[in-house]
């Protein structure tokens, strides 16, 4: 039903060795350009969703080559819109960074948890302005995706110390603002991130810390305006603990959603938003993403 190239794609995605909404929606729009005709796209959709279900940014792109490519020459129209939404994607994260990097004020401490490359491209973007700060980097288990981050910044000459997750309340104090990314915006104007994300956005609360989150608005999920909670994906308990004693069961929720009240901005493609006008700003800007 589906060929090897989506075939290696979904294993990979699964499997992360693709992580981050960004790279994953990449990753299976580049795979999706070898499918031949509809009944093989749709296929191809339905197993690259089920992946990483926690994935709008990936299930939107394949929505949106669905809908616009023609059936004509349909190898041809397919590649051509999978490569408009890799575009898209592309763009709206270089135009987030732009803005965002304005947010990041000189001398000032950030803190910052998982990978996000909507994250680290705000930084980096920070950093080619000359701008001088230290970034606090949470490891996230079980997956450890904070020693990417670190590696990255500390790549680009940005000043990092990395502390495991537990660690964050006795950093906050010294924060002055906490910049996560997401995987999913939804229409409430919830944020859903890597596992973790919530309890330190109340971390940031109770200490009057600042709570930015950089997304691109293709993130919205049009599902959550129609009464779906945003699913969150449980991965295989082994990640935590391989051989649990008898009795123990253990728990992997890949993500969590920090409420809307939480959050202080949304630096996007279309400028730093407040959670509440996320639906507006998405259904505005890309209207094919209504369903
Ligand atoms: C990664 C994660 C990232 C978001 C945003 O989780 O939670 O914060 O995906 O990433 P995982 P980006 O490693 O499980 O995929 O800003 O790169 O889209």
């Amino acid at each position: 039903m589906v060929n090897a190239v989506v075939k290696r794609a979904y294993s990979d995605i699964k499997n992360l060795r693709v992580q981050g909404a960004t790279n994953i929606a990449i990753r299976a729009l580049v795979a999706l350009k070898s499918v031949k005709d509809r009944k093989e796209l749709s296929a191809a959709a339905s197993l690259l969703s089920e992946a990483r279900p926690t994935e709008p940014l990936m299930r939107n792109g394949l929505r949106f080559v669905a809908h616009h490519a023609q059936n004509y020459d349909f190898r041809k129209q397919v590649s051509l819109w999978s490569d408009r939404y890799i575009q898209l994607c592309e763009n709206a994260l270089h135009k987030l960074a732009e803005i965002g990097a304005k947010r990041i004020v000189n001398n000032s401490t950030i803190m910052t948890h998982c990978h996000s490359s909507a994250v680290t491209a705000v930084l980096k973007k920070a950093r080619d302005q000359h701008k001088e700060f230290q970034v606090y980097v949470c490891e996230a288990r079980p997956r450890y995706q904070g020693r990417i981050t670190a590696k990255e910044l500390a790549g680009y000459c940005i000043e990092v110390d990395y502390i495991v997750d537990s660690a964050r309340a006795s950093f906050i104090q010294d924060t002055n603002l906490v910049l996560v990314g997401a995987d999913a915006l939804t229409a409430e104007g919830s944020i859903v991130n890597k596992i973790g994300t919530a309890d330190l956005a109340v971390l940031a609360d109770r200490a009057g810390v600042e709570f930015g989150v950089a997304s691109e608005l293709l993130k919205f999920d049009p599902i959550t305006a129609q009464g779906v909670a945003e699913p969150i994906e449980e991965r295989d308990y082994r990640e935590v603990w391989d051989k649990p004693p008898k009795g123990v069961t253990v728990r992997n929720p890949a993500f969590d959603t920090t409420g809307a009240e939480l959050i202080d901005f949304i630096i996007t493609e279309d400028g730093v938003l407040s959670p509440h006008n996320i639906l507006s700003m998405a259904s505005e800007k890309y209207p094919w993403l209504k369903r």
